[in-house]
């Protein structure tokens, strides 16, 4: 995993959620390419059964490339234009399963019966002693019951067996083709890795792979036994950083975020505050906190640990309802009915170029600083970036080491424009005095200097 993929892992990637094709690629050469996201994640493209709600997007009928986002040709246009500015398209992959039920309609018309699809016969899926039905997923104490049942109703394919490897690679391999580089596979917990491995390692050793697996504390299937075959999503990130965020925590705690908190190790992790499922679940923050969700993005941006994916989201009070029927764009990103577009946030947005110029040297952490009731903390990184966040009640004001050199540069977190940005001035031993706001940050970075 730690092996070079064609993405740069200390950048930044968002998943605009349920985004048609046509506004990703918009967006890719409007918003995420000059803002510095080098990556894109997208709602998986292939057919899926028909229907108003989000999730059936995870009920795949066929591989072809024809999705609620829009048809192959659409996906093909997005993938060139978004590659042409820098951002890797990451395609969600459904490959744990297929639709479920006794019979349906796909949304390219595509028809299948009960665990029988044009792609799959009856015994390409686990099945009991009858080939037509199979256990569920009822005991994550078993390593067995997750990998061989059925995950919420949903037909578990034969992960063992080498035909469904094949078909996997094959469909895996035709999106490499149209360029993709990237992939998210859904449910990999539901996979044994070195079956998963079975036709991971038939696509090309530059593509980017990350294995959604969500740890449990009691469970049989640890993200660790995935490591060496894919990176990985790190569940507990937001888990264990939103209470020092929001809560009894403090942000001086923050400093050590990483594998000595029990994270799994930095250069196969995914990190994300929260996605598509933990927004409509457990998750400890979203974009319905308003600022503590932005400053939990900000810690998550400015931190050295993990791959960062930032979520873009649709309004929603529904758990099932499914994406707006607006076109997602400036106009209607934060109307407050339709897209959220938290990647457009100003802060969030400017921490990715900020993230890069973090990155240009060894990326650790150093000058660190703290405010005496902890809830304030700066650093710098790669002495090309600095940080200053507060969550307290009252403004911090302070003279800190910043790391950078002499100059004057913009608070991104206001503003990237250095013909207009609110600016801080770094003396030429480094230091500068600045003021957090309360609830709010102040950042630079060699990349936005006056
Ligand atoms: C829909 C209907 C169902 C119907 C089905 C078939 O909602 O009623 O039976 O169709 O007709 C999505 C939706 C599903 C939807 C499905 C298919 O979420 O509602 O079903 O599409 O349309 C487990 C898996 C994980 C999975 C997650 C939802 O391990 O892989 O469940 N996520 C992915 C996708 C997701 C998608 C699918 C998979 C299926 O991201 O969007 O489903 O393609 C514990 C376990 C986890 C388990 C969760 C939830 O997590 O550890 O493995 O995830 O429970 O069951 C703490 C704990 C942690 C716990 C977590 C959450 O963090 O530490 O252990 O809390 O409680």
């Amino acid at each position: 995993a730690s092996s070079a993929t064609s993405v740069d892992t200390s950048g930044v990637f968002v998943h605009l959620f349920e985004w048609s094709h046509a506004d990703v690629a918009n967006e890719c050469e409007n918003w995420l390419g000059p803002k510095g996201y080098n990556g894109v994640q997208v709602s998986p493209p292939n057919e899926h059964i028909t229907g108003e709600q989000w999730w059936t997007r995870y009920q795949p009928v066929s591989y072809n490339i024809t999705s609620r986002s829009g048809g192959e040709d659409e996906f093909k246009d997005m993938v060139d234009r978004c590659e042409a500015v820098g951002v890797t398209v990451v395609a969600d992959a459904v490959v744990n399963h297929m639709a479920a039920g006794s019979s349906g309609t796909g949304v390219a018309g595509t028809q299948y019966t009960n665990r029988q699809f044009p792609d799959y016969e009856q015994a390409d899926f686990h099945h009991t002693t009858n080939l037509d039905t199979n256990c569920a997923v009822t005991d994550y104490t078993s390593q067995q019951n997750v990998q061989e049942c059925d995950l919420v109703g949903l037909p578990d394919l034969d992960t063992s067996s080498t035909k469904v490897q094949d078909r996997i690679a094959e469909y895996l391999n035709y999106m490499y083709g149209l360029g993709v580089k990237g992939f998210r596979i859904d449910a990999a917990k539901h996979q044994e890795a070195s079956q998963m491995n079975g036709y991971l390692k038939q696509l090309p050793s530059d593509a980017f792979v990350f294995g959604e697996v969500i740890e449990g504390a009691t469970e049989a299937v640890k993200p660790e036994m995935y490591e060496g075959v894919c990176y990985i999503t790190e569940f507990d990130w937001a888990q264990e950083v939103a209470p020092n965020v929001v809560g009894e925590g403090k942000m001086q705690y923050l400093k050590t975020i990483g594998e000595s908190w029990g994270l799994i190790p930095s250069d196969e992790s995914v990190i994300f505050t929260d996605n598509h499922d933990t927004q409509r679940g457990n998750a400890p923050l979203t974009y319905k906190d308003g600022s503590t969700y932005y400053l939990l993005n900000l810690v998550m941006l400015a931190h050295n640990y993990g791959y960062p994916k930032v979520m873009s989201s649709y309004y929603f009070t529904d758990h099932d309802a499914g994406p707006p029927g607006a076109t997602a764009d400036e106009s209607s990103c934060g109307d407050g009915s339709t897209w959220v577009c938290e990647h457009r946030w100003t802060g969030i947005a400017n921490m990715v170029n900020w993230r890069k110029s973090a990155a240009s040297g060894d990326g650790e952490i150093v000058n660190w600083a703290q405010s005496d009731d902890g809830n304030g903390i700066a650093f710098s990184r790669s002495d090309s970036a600095f940080i200053a966040i507060n969550r307290a009640g009252n403004d911090w004001s302070t003279t800190v080491q910043t790391g950078l050199p002499a100059g004057t540069y913009c608070n991104v977190i206001k503003s990237d424009d250095t013909s207009s940005c609110e600016t801080v001035t770094v003396n030429s031993d480094g230091t500068a005095s600045i003021t957090a706001p309360s609830m709010d940050a102040v950042a630079m970075h060699v990349g936005a200097k006056v």
